[in-house]
């Protein structure tokens, strides 16, 4: 028997046996926490899921309390019997979360999780998350059902969200956060990712096929953020460029008119929605991830730079196309092409967050300078450089748990193909062995790579790309905090620098904060959408064939149409 089911339904039963349900329905919170084992008192970015899940919170449990451990951790004392706390879960922060569950359920509340890490693995959520229930896939939706059930003292055990259509991804509460916290907000505008990159489980988990938000809904949370003084929003996509000239001619070769036309209608969609950005007001910077085939498509790029999206993340992976190969990436450009085409990015106005995986097989000590000076040919503003890690959920996850099955490796009493589980500061840095280079030379490698890549000259170099010395100053001090969030506190085995990054982390992203905060603009309005049937068509078609119903200006769409 574990610890809580001792505590726990004494304290509800106590509770229960005082209070009436009215009273009791009366007196209950509504707890969301985003767990984190490092509290930086500011955050980069709001964690997006924490919003929309407080906008599923049904209205009968009164507004949800929002936590989020990155700025702070949860206090126990908040948490009463009877409360309901629903608790987010990706890989790297399982163990905080399950942490914080135990605690929630040993003081009398029902724990519900959800989240990419719940969604794949329910049963350990349950098991060492103790857990009362768990929502996989999309929350929008089921979250409801679930905080309900709860409320009535009968939660299932779980609750399928699936995928629902992107005409049903509800809109943030931006309204319930603190923006004296955070330097950009988060608004997702598409769902999924049509690749199948052997390190990346969004295609497993979101799908291939792209869901795409409605453009005047993307478009109404911006104005409610930028009322509030956001004008750096981070738009928090699988991919933002769904459809590649490669899509469209394969499609036109195959003399497939529907897949044609259904990618057409994305593309235009995408075309739509930064039309609409580029009429707002024009201090916002946007920020999103694609792949680098958009370096091909100009037009592309430049409905960016007018829609002020100014960077994006861009998944360059490797350097060398038997590194791209290996990660089933084969479709990125290497060597100089790929140089080349980064550069396009920069000269069309977008900037370029590249993104590069060391310790896959086809790696080399060489490989290691040789990918800081392609990062540095091809003009890349930011970049960051991870160490391979096997997502659960992956191809790459998938095979290795599979070559551990016969034998495991354990660390402690977890196998290894469950490290997540594994205490932090015992935690290996590198869970799959490498043909030729110990972990600890990949780390120490991987180290000095950020080092050098974010030496002082080398940034004070790349921030000449912005208009003036505020911004200039904004960005070095950017650049700094980057490297220091991450590779400092993430990648380092040294307690000490640990310990000395975060604190360092922490002044620097209070200072930025500072940067990054604009005028609030009240006066801001969101337009009123005309009806636009040929439009809402077009979206129906895409979002998976799942037309919502639609209100207000918007044409009705049935399912049967
Ligand atoms: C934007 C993004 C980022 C941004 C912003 C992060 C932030 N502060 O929000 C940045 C670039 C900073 C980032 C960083 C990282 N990210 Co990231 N990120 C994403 C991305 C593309 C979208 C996340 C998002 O906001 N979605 C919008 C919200 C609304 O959707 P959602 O989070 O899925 O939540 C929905 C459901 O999951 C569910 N739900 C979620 N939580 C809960 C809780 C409850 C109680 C319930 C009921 C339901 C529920 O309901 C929500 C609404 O439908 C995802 C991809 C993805 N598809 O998830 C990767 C993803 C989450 N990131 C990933 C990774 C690996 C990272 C990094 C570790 C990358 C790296 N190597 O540095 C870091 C870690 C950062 C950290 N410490 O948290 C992986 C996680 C894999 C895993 N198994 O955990 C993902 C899935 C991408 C991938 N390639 O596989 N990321
Ligand atoms: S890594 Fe990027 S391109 Fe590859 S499947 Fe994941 S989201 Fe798509």
């Amino acid at each position: 028997m574990r610890f809580c089911d001792l505590l726990a339904p004494s304290k509800k039963a106590l509770y229960e046996a005082t209070y009436s349900y009215e009273e009791r329905l009366d007196s209950l919170s509504v707890h969301l926490v985003n767990p984190s084992d490092n509290s930086f008192g500011t955050a980069v970015i709001t964690p997006r899921w924490l919003f929309v899940l407080a906008a599923a919170t049904p209205g009968v449990a009164g507004d949800p309390i929002l936590v989020d451990e990155s700025l702070e951790q949860i206090v126990p004392e908040t948490i009463q019997p009877g409360d309901i706390v629903g608790i987010s879960v990706h890989t790297g922060n399982a163990l905080r979360g399950y942490e914080v569950g135990r605690m929630a359920r040993s003081r009398g509340a029902w724990v519900v999780y959800g989240g990419i890490h719940a969604t794949l693995f329910p049963e350990e959520a349950l098991e060492r998350g103790e857990g009362h229930a768990i929502v996989t896939g999309d929350g929008d939706i089921a979250w409801g059902k679930a905080v309900v059930d709860c409320m009535a003292g009968k939660p299932e055990k779980i609750y399928e969200g699936g995928r629902i259509g992107g005409n049903e991804f509800l809109a943030a509460r931006w309204d319930l956060m603190n923006p004296e916290k955070y330097m950009w907000a988060s608004v997702q505008t598409i769902r999924g990712c049509p690749k199948h990159c052997s390190f990346c489980s969004v295609w497993r988990t979101d799908g291939q096929k792209p869901r795409q938000r409605r453009f005047q809904g993307v478009v109404d949370e911006i104005v409610a953020l930028r009322r509030l003084g956001f004008r750096f929003i981070a738009l928090a996509d699988d991919n933002f460029y769904p459809v590649t000239f490669t899509d469209l001619r394969q499609a036109r070769e195959q003399g497939n008119t529907a897949r044609l036309e259904e990618l057409t209608a994305i593309r235009a969609e995408r075309f739509h929605l930064m039309e609409e950005l580029a009429k707002l007001p024009r201090d916002m910077v946007f920020y999103t991830q694609m792949t680098m085939e958009a370096g091909e498509d100009v037009e592309f790029l430049d409905a960016m730079k007018k829609a002020n999206i100014k960077g994006a993340l861009v998944g360059i992976e490797a350097v060398t196309p038997e590194g791209l190969k290996a990660v089933y990436k084969d479709w990125n450009l290497s060597g100089d092409a790929m140089a080349r085409q980064l550069q396009t990015f920069k000269e069309h106005g977008v900037h370029v967050l590249g993104s590069f995986i060391f310790g896959l097989p086809t790696d080399r000590p060489s490989t290691f300078d040789f990918t800081v000076a392609m990062a540095e040919k091809a003009g890349v503003t930011f970049a960051q450089f991870v160490m391979m890690t096997p997502f659960p959920g992956t191809v790459d996850f998938g095979r290795w748990e599979k070559e551990q099955a016969e034998n495991p490796t354990m660390v402690g009493d977890v196998p290894i193909t469950r490290y997540w589980l594994i205490p932090t500061a015992v935690r290996p840095k590198m869970f799959t062995p490498h043909p030729t280079m110990s972990s600890n030379e990949i780390r120490e490698r991987t180290q000095k790579v950020w080092d050098t890549f974010y030496r002082w000259s080398a940034i004070w170099k790349r921030s000449s790309c912005t208009p003036n010395l505020r911004s200039r100053v904004a960005f070095m001090f950017l650049s700094k905090l980057y490297r220091q969030m991450y590779a400092g506190t993430g990648i380092s085995t040294d307690s000490a620098r640990r310990k000395k990054s975060k604190a360092w982390a922490r002044w620097t992203a209070h200072q930025c904060k500072k940067l990054f905060q604009a005028k609030p603009m009240p006066e801001l309005a969101s337009r009123t959408w005309a009806p636009d049937l040929a439009h809402s068509i077009g979206q129906a078609a895409f979002a998976g064939g799942d037309a919502a119903d639609m209100s207000g200006p918007f044409i009705v769409i049935s399912r049967e149409q």
